[in-house]
């Protein structure tokens, strides 16, 4: 450890707490990773957390044969929500392989073209709003509604349940619960094991209102569909997948109390980080109109003026998609994750790491190394990913979506939805950013431009 840079004054029994705001525990990490290079380390209540940065090592740990995913800080934080889901499940828990094996097929091609008319029928929601607001003049709460979109999404298409986030003002309650218990997990991080109880005990109990809250809500959803006896679509979705189907091999199933974490998992994970996904797009769209007519252009060609787009059309907006690629390397909503040794190894080729030691990469900063990227690396430029730019790059330097085996499963269903949802936006919509705006990140665990509205103007002649 001692060859790994840290902050300069550390303080007794408290570590590296000088500068850290509870609030922005990566904008923190980011500033450090500015300072003190490509791997560094902090130091909280005992405890050191070795921060990666540079392509190099990201790289390194990215090799699947000697690093593996580790279910630390704020996703170890996420257990008593989550258990042993998909996403915070350990490696060596029973429960992974079997839902992953169980659950991947509904995401599968076949199944995605059998989601996206229920995408089209909740984005056409959100124009239906968005069109009430040009009326009337109002710029519209863009991360707001991109959660009302991405939660209605994920609910619909995977359990066939609608929470009716458009037919009410405020955040659906299941909502506020869900970024309760990500800002408490998120928190959890940068209390001290000791002082927790105390610091955190109204937070506590609020946390296990919130969870309470989810649990409830997700039972409803499994007992519903339990009555009805399966979608009855013909088609089975990831609760039918989840309560009907056995394991190809070993003929087993999901328990009741697996399903519960595993539909709370998705339908967390299923919407918070596209909906930051597309507002950050939505952000930069609006502050870059040279790219903006460049993706709208293509929309027109590929779509034409009016009528829905069919499934395969979505994936042919190859430029649109390098707009949401390069927003999410700016801004990848999940900012990071953890890499845990295998076995005995070295890292890089320079720091030893003990079986089980971890570290965290720190996609934010990953996104953004010079090495990788150039050196200017801090501007936006969808161009980043045209194929031969792409082909020029080293492996392993782009992870929005995290490495390996545990790698987001629904990557393909974010991002047909989000190309989805800018296609028709771009369409519609002239975007006109507020002047004085300036992108501040709020952060859950996940990220989202915190205040970001837009005013809208209608595009004659555009569906
Ligand atoms: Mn998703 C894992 C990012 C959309 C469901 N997701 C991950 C990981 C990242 C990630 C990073 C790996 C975390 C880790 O290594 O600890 N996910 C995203 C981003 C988007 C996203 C940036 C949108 C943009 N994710 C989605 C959607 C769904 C989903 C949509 C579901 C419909 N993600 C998951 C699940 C996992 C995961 C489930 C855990 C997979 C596993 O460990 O097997």
């Amino acid at each position: 450890l001692h060859r790994i840079p840290h902050p300069p004054r550390r303080v007794p029994l408290l570590g590296d707490v000088l500068g850290v705001n509870v609030r922005t525990p990566l904008q923190d990490s980011m500033r450090m990773a500015d300072r003190l290079g490509p791997i560094f380390r902090r130091k909280a209540f005992g405890k050191e957390f070795v921060f990666v940065s540079g392509a190099d090592l990201a790289a390194d740990l990215a090799d699947e044969s000697r690093f593996a995913k580790h279910v630390g800080l704020g996703v170890a934080n996420l257990r008593p929500v989550a258990g042993d889901g998909l996403f915070t499940a350990y490696n060596h828990e029973p429960n992974w392989q079997l839902a992953h094996d169980i659950l991947a097929p509904g995401f599968s091609r076949d199944a995605m073209a059998g989601y996206h008319p229920l995408m089209l029928d909740v984005a056409r929601q959100l124009t239906a709003r968005w069109d009430e607001r040009e009326a009337a003049g109002d710029a519209v709460d863009v991360p707001g509604d991109m959660t009302k979109l991405t939660l209605e999404t994920i609910a619909r298409t995977g359990f066939g349940h609608d929470f009716g986030s458009f037919e009410r003002a405020a955040p659906h309650p299941f909502v506020t619960a869900m970024v309760g218990t990500l800002s408490f997990a998120q928190r959890r991080n940068v209390v001290p094991p000791l002082l927790g109880p105390l610091l955190l005990r109204g937070a506590d109990r609020r946390n296990d209102a919130d969870m309470a809250y989810l649990n409830r809500t997700v039972d409803e959803v499994v007992a519903a569909r339990r009555a009805a006896g399966g979608s009855g679509g013909g088609q089975g979705d990831l609760l039918d997948r989840m309560l009907e189907v056995a394991h190809p091999d070993t003929g087993e199933r999901l328990s009741a109390e697996n399903i519960r974490r595993q539909v709370i998992t998705f339908l967390v994970a299923g919407h918070e980080t596209t909906s930051g996904a597309l507002s950050f797009a939505l952000h930069y769209l609006s502050l870059h109109p040279d790219v903006l007519a460049r993706a709208r252009a293509e929309v027109d060609e590929v779509w034409g003026a009016d009528g829905e787009p069919a499934y395969e059309q979505v994936a042919k907006l190859r430029y649109l998609r390098r707009v949401l690629d390069e927003s999410l390397r700016l801004w990848p909503t999940a900012p990071g994750f953890a890499r845990e040794a295998r076995e005995d190894t070295t890292l890089g080729g320079v720091h030893p790491m003990r079986r089980g030691a971890w570290a965290l990469v720190l996609a934010t900063m990953l996104h953004r190394d010079p090495a990788a990227w150039g050196e200017n690396a801090a501007e936006f430029d969808p161009d980043r990913f045209a194929p031969s730019a792409v082909r020029a790059r080293p492996a392993h330097v782009f992870k929005p979506f995290g490495t390996g085996a545990r790698a987001c499963i629904g990557r393909q269903f974010a991002l047909h939805e989000a190309t989805l949802v800018l296609g028709l936006l771009l369409r519609r919509y002239d975007l006109h950013a507020d002047p004085g705006y300036r992108l501040r990140i709020a952060e859950r665990l996940t990220l989202m431009p915190d205040g970001l509205t837009l005013r809208l103007g209608r595009r004659a002649g555009a569906a």
